[in-house]
């Protein structure tokens, strides 16, 4: 059941982080976070280069830290899937302050494109919701965006976007890959002179 999407994930990314204010980033490794790059780096940006499936939990753990703070996680339909358990957790700890996109191309395109089981109809929105997410939406088409990202910006969360889109490969963007530089980037961004505490 393989289909075309619409949707073309840079422009996603790049919808979702237009006029982003004080937003906390974290990424997905792999694809979602070469499309947030090409959106812009910031240094509010936390990218994951690793830990496949994690990224959820890192942004639940950031939501519960800075609760005044809106936390966008942007990941992958691979990535998620390896995260599953996560969706639980969050629906258990209710952060407001917490949104999930999740850009599925159907496939884990940086090993080469296999099917993952988004492809075979299984429904990420779905499982958020059902796991206690506040409101969740699938969007295959433009017409969608303005309201998924109005509810991952502003809506009580945890809310959950899942974004159909084309399969198609795009140049690499790559931010920067060192995990201590991050950290310290993130942290002196987030807490100012705090951060050296
Ligand atoms: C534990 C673990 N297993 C596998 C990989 C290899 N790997 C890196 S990215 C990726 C696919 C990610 O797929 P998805 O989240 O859907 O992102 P896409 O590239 O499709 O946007 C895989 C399998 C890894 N880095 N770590
Ligand atoms: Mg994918």
């Amino acid at each position: 059941m393989e289909k075309n999407h619409v949707l073309r994930r840079r422009e996603v990314a790049a919808t979702l982080l237009a006029d982003r204010g004080d937003l906390l980033l974290v990424t997905g490794l792999g694809s979602p976070t070469y499309d947030c790059a090409a959106a812009g780096d910031h240094a509010l940006n936390f990218y994951l280069w690793g830990a496949m499936g994690s990224a959820v939990t890192v942004g639940l753990g950031l939501a519960l830290a800075q609760p005044s703070r809106r936390v966008l996680v942007v990941t992958g339909d691979g990535e998620m899937l390896m995260g599953l358990g996560a969706l639980a957790t969050v629906a258990a700890k209710r952060p407001a302050n917490l949104a999930v996109a999740v850009i599925d191309n159907e496939r884990y395109g940086e090993t080469g494109m296999q099917d993952t089981h988004t492809a075979a109809g299984v429904d990420l929105a779905g499982i958020a919701k059902t796991a206690g997410f506040t409101a969740t939406a699938t969007i295959a088409d433009a017409a969608g965006m303005g309201d998924a990202v109005r509810m991952l910006r502003t809506s009580p969360g945890p809310v959950m976007a899942v974004f159909k889109v084309s399969a198609a490969r795009d140049a690499f963007v790559l931010p920067p890959r060192d995990g201590h530089y991050l950290k310290d980037r993130f942290r002196q961004a987030l807490l100012g002179d705090a951060a050296v505490a």
